[in-house]
């Protein structure tokens, strides 16, 4: 996976090609562009869900993420359709938490992470989706699609399916998926709902366009939702 360097400048220069858009190749076939996020705390398998669905490998050992990573894997999403989706993997150590705001940028979907077999990640969740929800918007101010993964689903469960499942219905969660990095479990699945929503949300066209990150002013409009 390719480290992200963690200034805003420096992103910016390294990018071959927007984050987000749409392009018509050569023989007619639509190819997207599609950013998404990897967020949730520290140690709960973000970069394994990462490196098991772009590399299909996993590895036992942690080894913190510092700021962000990327990696990009490419769909044939159906005869007339290329995807080409850029995976950004967001530090959770509270320390790289500054930088969010410009790791956000562009995103047009999100998977947040928790480990089930820790509560306290559970709880974080509220947190890191109130911060999603205010540094993102589409244009018409919806919010991005976004998926709850409960990972490490083939080790012990401090987090019931129930508990889970009223998260998302208080918090307008379509979806939620039990995922095992280690056992590629439901990785696919959850990676393609996202791109389903995306597609069906159409804001395929022009994404970088329709997606803008909030001004520090108005996302205090909204910052209630995390009290
Ligand atoms: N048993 C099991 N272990 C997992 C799974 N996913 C990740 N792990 C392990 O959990 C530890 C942390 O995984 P990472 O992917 O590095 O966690 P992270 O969320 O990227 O953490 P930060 O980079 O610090 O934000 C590693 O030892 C992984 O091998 C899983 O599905 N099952
Ligand atoms: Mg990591």
């Amino acid at each position: 996976m390719r480290r992200v360097d963690r200034t805003s400048a420096n992103m910016n220069s390294r990018r071959s090609r927007r984050d987000s858009d749409l392009v018509l190749s050569n023989f007619g076939q639509k190819e997207h562009l599609f950013k998404f996020l990897v967020i949730g705390d520290y140690g709960v398998g973000k970069t394994a869900l990462v490196r098991r669905y772009t590399e299909g490998k996993f590895s036992s050992n942690y080894k913190i993420t510092i700021g962000a990573d990327f990696a990009i894997k490419s769909l044939d999403w159906d005869p007339h359709t290329k995807i080409n989706l850029q995976l950004w993997d967001i530090a959770g150590h509270e320390r790289f938490g500054y930088m969010t705001r410009v790791y956000y940028k562009y995103a047009v979907a999100a998977a947040l992470v928790f480990d089930i077999s820790r509560m306290a990640t559970f709880q974080s969740m509220k947190k890191w989706l109130c911060d999603l929800r205010e540094k993102v918007t589409l244009s018409d101010g919806s919010s991005i699609p976004i998926v709850l993964l409960a990972n490490k689903c083939d080790i012990s469960v401090a987090v019931t399916n129930e508990q889970i499942a009223k998260f998302c219905r208080e918090n307008g969660i379509d979806a939620w998926y039990a995922t095992s990095a280690k056992n590629n479990t439901n990785v696919d699945s959850a990676m393609r709902y996202l791109v389903e929503k995306v597609l069906s949300a159409k804001i395929d066209g022009g994404v970088r366009d329709s997606i803008r990150l909030r001004e520090a002013s108005l996302n205090r409009e909204r910052s209630s939702c995390c009290k």
